[in-house]
Parts: structure tokens; sequence; C-alpha cells
């Protein structure tokens, strides 16, 4: 039988013994799903379970081994990335590694540099990754694979570049849970005690200028349509008897009718839990009130929102929508409908920090004023790569890694942005550490940083 070893790395730093927050690791699953289970035999390897998973699995291993993929946010997970790739070259320098997910999607070309990586699958990778299998098991070329960075003979070949097909003609995940233990990724969180995170869509049709989801999907949007999102929440209310999901999309409102037929079919089908899902200002505030009252029957109980600034200059910078009125009007509007709004914030962008922090803490300080429950996540700006103030970023003296190793040790939570002085910057810290903390329940603050929670 032909083999594939998935390879899911740890998130948390290489000092940190926590155990980690762990989501089901469903960039993998997703493409282990797509294979026919009577010609391929697929091992599911999550670091953040297992001690040493190499020396586990390497007996695994062998001359039927078609690949190895590996998937990578930036940060932390590539360096666990890294190591593992080195121990399976160091075993078997035949064996193909591939890699795919976020960052080297978004930095393709200094991932296909580094000497561990064979080959790089670019953004969504169900339907590239099947059929750059089966090439790579009969021998065939990889040239008509669509999003595929290779090697050949030391020349690196680029197939064409497809941004995003369609979600629902993938096989549904739930057919891969069989290749973990689900058990070890329900966890208590948000006032649940049973939760899991599902994806439902993916891109996004808005363009902010500091976010890596229209670059990587120029714009697009596609997603599962409600049937089969309800069919996959309900395998795991029935089997693992979950009581809150936690929807990962990008913008999961995008499609208002969608969602209500979701929330119809929740209902319908009788199941007791609580959803909740991210949306944007303007999306938000065009719902009717029967809208949300029609959502909340089903269980939805928090929409969450990047507002992300007090200051209109960044606003318009940014690309974002709405305007500071209209951020009050939502939290009314949540407020008056009984629906928790988790509004994240950024401070200190490039074109004139001190002026938008004081901006933001402002408009944070009057939406509390209106209603003190609302949730708020107070983050300093770090700029994401494969995004439009990635370069502007650079062009204000930022220096970035680069290389495969350098983005390794980067991480985006200790970023140091050269406009913001050392005055702010400790200004910003007292208030994040203050008032951020004291609004970002721990739990939210763990796991945004991979921690335990
Ligand atoms: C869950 C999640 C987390 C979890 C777990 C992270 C993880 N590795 O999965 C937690 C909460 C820990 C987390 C933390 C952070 N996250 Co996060 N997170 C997400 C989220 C919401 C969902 C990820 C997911 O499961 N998606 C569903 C799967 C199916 O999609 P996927 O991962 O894209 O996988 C597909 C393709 O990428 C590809 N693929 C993936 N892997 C592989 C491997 C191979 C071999 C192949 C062929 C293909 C392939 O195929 C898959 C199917 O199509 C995404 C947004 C999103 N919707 O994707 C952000 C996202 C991944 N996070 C992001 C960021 C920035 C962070 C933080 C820095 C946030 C912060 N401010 O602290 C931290 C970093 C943590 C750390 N210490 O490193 C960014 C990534 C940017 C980047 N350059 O990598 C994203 C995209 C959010 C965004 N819009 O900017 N995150
Ligand atoms: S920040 Fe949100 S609304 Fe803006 S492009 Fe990214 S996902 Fe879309």
């Amino acid at each position: 039988m032909r083999k594939i070893l998935l390879y899911y790395p740890r998130i948390c730093g290489k000092n940190d013994t926590h155990d980690l927050y762990r989501g089901l690791p469903l960039s993998v699953l997703s493409l282990a799903a797509q294979f026919d289970e009577s010609v391929y035999d697929i091992k599911v390897v999550d670091g953040r379970i297992e001690d040493d998973p190499f020396k586990k699995h390497k007996h695994w291993l062998d001359e039927n081994t078609v690949c190895i993929g590996i998937s990578a946010i930036t940060s932390n997970q590539i360096r666990d990335g890294l190591n593992f790739a080195e121990q399976v070259r160091t075993l078997n320098k035949n064996i193909t590694i591939i890699w795919g997910g976020w960052h080297p999607s978004l930095m393709p070309e200094q991932t296909i540099a580094h000497k561990n990586v064979d080959i790089v699958v670019v953004g969504q990778g169900e339907e590239s990754f099947l059929v750059l299998v089966e090439c790579l098991a009969n021998k065939t070329s990889l040239n008509n694979v669509p999003n595929l960075l290779y090697k050949d003979n030391n020349k690196i070949v680029k197939t064409q570049i497809k941004h995003l097909s369609a979600f629902n003609l993938t096989t549904p995940i739930e057919k891969s849970y069989a290749y973990v233990n689900v058990e070890d990724y329900i966890q208590p969180m948000w006032g649940s005690k049973r939760v899991v995170g599902y994806e439902s869509s993916r891109g996004c049709p808005w363009r902010c200028r500091f976010c890596s989801v229209g670059s990587l999907y120029n714009g697009k949007w596609n997603c599962l349509n409600a049937e089969r999102v309800v069919n996959g929440i309900e395998y795991l209310y029935a089997k693992h008897h979950i009581d809150a999901i936690h929807f990962f999309d990008n913008n999961f409102f995008v499609n208002q009718e969608r969602v209500l037929q979701i929330s119809r079919l929740i209902k319908e089908r009788d199941m007791k839990m609580r959803w909740d899902g991210t949306s944007t200002v303007d999306q938000f505030l065009g719902f009717t009130d029967s809208y949300i009252a029609q959502l909340k029957e089903s269980g939805f109980y928090r929409v969450i929102i990047g507002v992300e600034s007090g200051d209109e200059e960044v606003l318009a910078h940014i690309n974002k929508r709405h305007r500071n009125k209209q951020v009050v009007e939502l939290v009314k509007k949540c407020s008056n409908a009984g629906i928790q709004a988790s509004l994240s914030f950024m401070v200190g962008f490039p074109w004139n920090p001190e002026k938008d922090f004081n901006e933001t803490i402002k408009l944070i300080e009057a939406l509390k004023n209106i209603d003190a429950s609302i949730e708020i996540l107070l983050f300093i700006f770090s700029p994401y790569i494969g995004t439009r103030l990635y370069n502007i970023a650079i062009s204000h003296g930022m220096v970035f890694p680069e290389s495969l190793e350098g983005w390794a040790n980067y991480t985006y939570d200790k970023v140091n942005t050269p406009w913001i002085s050392n005055r702010l910057r400790r200004k910003i810290n007292r208030y994040i550490s203050f008032f951020g903390t004291k609004d970002m329940s721990e739990q939210a603050l763990l796991f945004f940083q991979g921690g335990n929670v």
C-alpha cells in the first residue's frame, strides 16, 4: 500500500513545555480526507501531542512512503517542521518532503529554497495534494498539477496558481477524524465545556491591507453549503457530544442566507449547542434584528469582529470600510440583541502611532461605556507577510527574515516595529497588560498565543 505521513508541528516555542491549545489539526486532516483509504495508508502525526514524534514513527517510513507533508503557519511551526524534515532526510534522502499551509503559501520562493523542502503547495491543498501524490506515486510529471513550486534538476518550477476552487467539492473532513483521537482536541473554552473548531468557508471578499487572506485567496470567498456544514457539526454533536462550535472561517457571515440556513438546520435537528463566528462591522450592521434573533434561537452567542483602529485615517489607510460611528452602533446592536461582541484592535501603525494609540483607546473607552461586557482584544500592530502593510513596513525601515529558518524564530507578538518609540511602546504595553489582560480573558490570551487552555 502507498504510504503518506502528514506532520502537524508544535505551535509553542521550544522552551515552552506546556500542553498546547489543541484544536483539531484541520489543515492536515482536510488533506487526508481526500484519499482512498484502500489505496493509501495515511498517518497523521501531531507534534503537539507526541513527545518525540519522529522516534515513534520512523519505523513506519519505508520504501512504500510516497511523501511526507508538513503544514506550517509563520513562526514556531516552521521550526518544529524543519526539525522533523531534517530527521526524515537523514533517515532516507529519497523521501519527498512537501510543505504547505499559510507560511509556505505566502512565502513560496523562500520556502522552496530550503534544502529540506522538495515541493511547496500554495493555498488550498485538497485538490493539488491529491493529484500531486498520484503523480509522485506514478512517477509522472508535476507540470500540470496546479499551485506548486518544485525542484527539477536544481531548477525551481512554478505551476499555474489557482486561487480558490470549490470548497464544496472536497471530501468532507469528517472522514479523516478517524486518523486522530478526536477526544484529545475537545476542550473547555469561553464558557462551554466541549468546544471544537470548524471551517465552513475560505477566503474573504474584502481586501484589508494588513490581512494575509486577501493576498492568498485574491479577494475570493468560497464555502461549504449549509447542509454540509450542519452534517459535519451533527457528526461531532452525536458522536463526541460537543456543546459549542467555533467557526474558524476568515469571514463566516459573507453569505447571510447560508448562515440563516445553517441556523435553521441546527434547530431542526435539535442540536443544543452554542456557536460563534467572525464578521465585519458593516456586514453585521446590515443584519436585521429579526435575522439576529433567528440565529440566536439556534445557539448563536458571539460575533468576533476586527475593528482594528479608532483612528479614522488609519481605517482608510488599511482599507477598512467602517468608521467609528458604525462601531458604536454595532455595540448597541449587539447589546440590545444579547449577543456578545468580541472586538479586536491593533495599535502602533506606521503612519502616526501616537495618534492611533490615543484615538483607539478613546474609542474602546467609549464602547465600554455603552456596554462594559464587550470583549476587547488589543494587540500591537505586526506586519504580516504577503500584505500591503508588509511592504509599507519595509519602506519604514522594518527588517524581516530572509530565509525559512529566519521565520522559524520570528514571533508576531514580539515584533520591534522601528516607528514605535520606546516611550510609546512602554505606554502601549502598560495599557495592554492592564487593560488588555483585564478585558481579554486569560483563556482568550492563551488561545491567541497557542498556549495551554
Ligand atoms: C486555528 C488557528 C490558530 C490556532 C492554531 C494554529 C494552526 N497552526 O492551525 C491558534 C489559536 C494557536 C493560532 C495562533 C496564531 N495564529 Co492562527 N489561525 C487559525 C485559523 C483561524 C484557522 C486555521 C485552520 O485550521 N484552518 C483550516 C485549515 C483546513 O485551513 P489551512 O490551515 O489554511 O489549510 C489549508 C491550506 O493552507 C493547505 N495546507 C495547510 N497545510 C498544508 C500542508 C501540506 C503538505 C499541503 C500540501 C497543504 C497544506 O491545505 C489546507 C486545506 O486546503 C487561521 C485562519 C484560517 N481560517 O485559516 C488563523 C491563521 C492561520 N493564524 C494566523 C496568525 C497570524 C496567528 C497568530 C500569530 C495570532 C496572534 N496574534 O498571536 C498566532 C500564532 C501562534 C504561534 N505561536 O505561532 C494567520 C497566519 C498568518 C501566517 N503568516 O502564517 C491566520 C491565517 C489568520 C489570518 N487571517 O491572518 N491560530
Ligand atoms: S481582515 Fe477580515 S474582512 Fe479584512 S480581508 Fe481579512 S478576513 Fe477579510
